[in-house]
C-alpha cells in the first residue's frame, strides 16, 4: 500500500498498518491512556533524508524569533499582575518556515493531505473529520532550533498537535510535559497550577522521541515545552497542525508571535 496516489510510501506501511482497525484501537488506547503517542521509525529513512535536505535548503527562508509570550499564547490580561501564571512570560526563539513555503511535491504534503493518513488521524484523535487551517501559514511548519534556542511553556490553541521529528540534536531538545493541567472547554485555565509548573515545583514528563517518530500529542490542555537545544546540530521538526472544523485561523497574536506575520 503507498499513500494515496504516489509510488514509493512515505512511512513505514509494514511496521504501521495505518489502514487495519485494530491498529487504530491499539493506537488510540495508547493515546486515551497516555495523553500521547509516540510511533518510531514511523518515515521512512529515505523520507526523513529528502525533508532534512529539503528543510536545510529552505533553512534561509525561515523566520527567527526570540520572543516573549505567557503559557496561554494570548494578550496580557490587565485584572492580574505581569508577574501572575496568567501574565508571566516565557522565552521561546526558533526559526520556522510555513505551509506556503513547503514545495508543491514535497513528501510533507503528500503525508499532510493523505486520506489514509487523516482516516488514521480521526480514528486515533475521535474526531469527524480534519480540516487544514484557513490561514495560508499555520497547518504544515517545520521548525528550526539551533544551539541554545528553545521552544517555553504553553498551551497550544489546537485540541492536539501532530509532530514529526527529522533531526535531533546533539543534547537538549527535549519535549517536556505536565498532562491535563487546564480545561479549555470549560474555561478552567488552571492558574495556580499552571504558577507550579512555571516554578518549577512540579514533576515533568519527558518523551523520548527519535528521527522519523510521529507524535500525537494532546497539547491544549497539557502544558509544554522544549528545552534548550545543546551543539551545533540544529534540532528539526516538523509541525502538522489540523482542526476538527473547517474555515478556523490560528490567532493573529499566535501567528504574530510564531512567523512574524499574518500571512
Ligand atoms: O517542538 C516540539 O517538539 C513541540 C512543538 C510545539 O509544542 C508547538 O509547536 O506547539
Ligand atoms: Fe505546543
Amino acid at each position: 500500500m503507498s499513500l494515496d496516489r504516489q509510488s514509493s510510501p512515505v512511512f513505514n506501511v509494514t511496521r504501521h498498518p495505518l489502514g487495519d482497525p485494530s491498529f487504530q484501537s491499539r493506537c488510540k488506547g495508547l493515546l486515551d491512556q497516555h495523553g500521547v503517542l509516540v510511533l518510531d521509525d514511523f518515515l521512512t529513512a529515505a523520507t526523513v533524508a529528502a525533508i532534512r535536505t529539503e528543510g536545510q535548503q529552505n533553512q534561509h527562508l525561515a523566520y527567527y524569533t526570540t520572543s516573549d509570550h505567557n503559557v496561554y499564547l494570548a494578550p496580557a490580561d490587565p485584572d492580574y499582575d505581569l508577574q501572575h501564571p496568567r501574565n508571566r512570560l516565557v522565552s521561546s526563539s526558533k526559526g520556522c518556515i510555513t505551509t506556503d513555503q513547503i514545495a508543491s511535491d514535497s513528501a510533507l504534503r503528500q503525508l499532510y493531505k493523505s486520506e489514509v493518513f487523516k482516516a488514521f488521524l480521526c480514528s486515533v484523535l475521535g474526531e469527524q473529520a480534519l480540516y487544514e487551517y484557513a490561514d495560508p501559514l499555520s497547518s504544515i511548519n517545520l521548525h528550526y532550533a539551533a544551539e541554545t534556542q528553545e521552544l517555553g511553556w504553553h498551551y497550544d490553541n489546537s485540541s492536539f498537535a501532530i509532530t514529526l521529528l527529522i533531526q535531533k540534536p546533539q543534547g537538549g531538545g527535549e519535549f517536556e510535559y505536565v498532562r491535563d493541567v487546564r480545561d479549555a472547554s470549560t474555561g478552567d485555565m488552571a492558574h495556580v497550577a499552571t504558577g507550579k509548573i512555571l516554578d518549577g515545583r512540579v514533576p515533568v514528563s519527558r518523551l523520548q522521541i527519535e528521527e522519523g517518530s510521529l507524535v500525537l500529542f494532546r497539547g491544549q490542555n497539557s502544558m509544554h515545552r522544549v528545552t534548550p537545544t545543546q551543539g551545533d546540530v540544529t534540532r528539526m521538526l516538523v509541525v502538522l497542525a489540523y482542526n476538527n472544523r473547517p474555515g478556523i485561523s490560528l490567532s493573529e497574536s499566535a501567528r504574530m508571535t510564531f512567523y512574524g506575520r499574518l500571512g
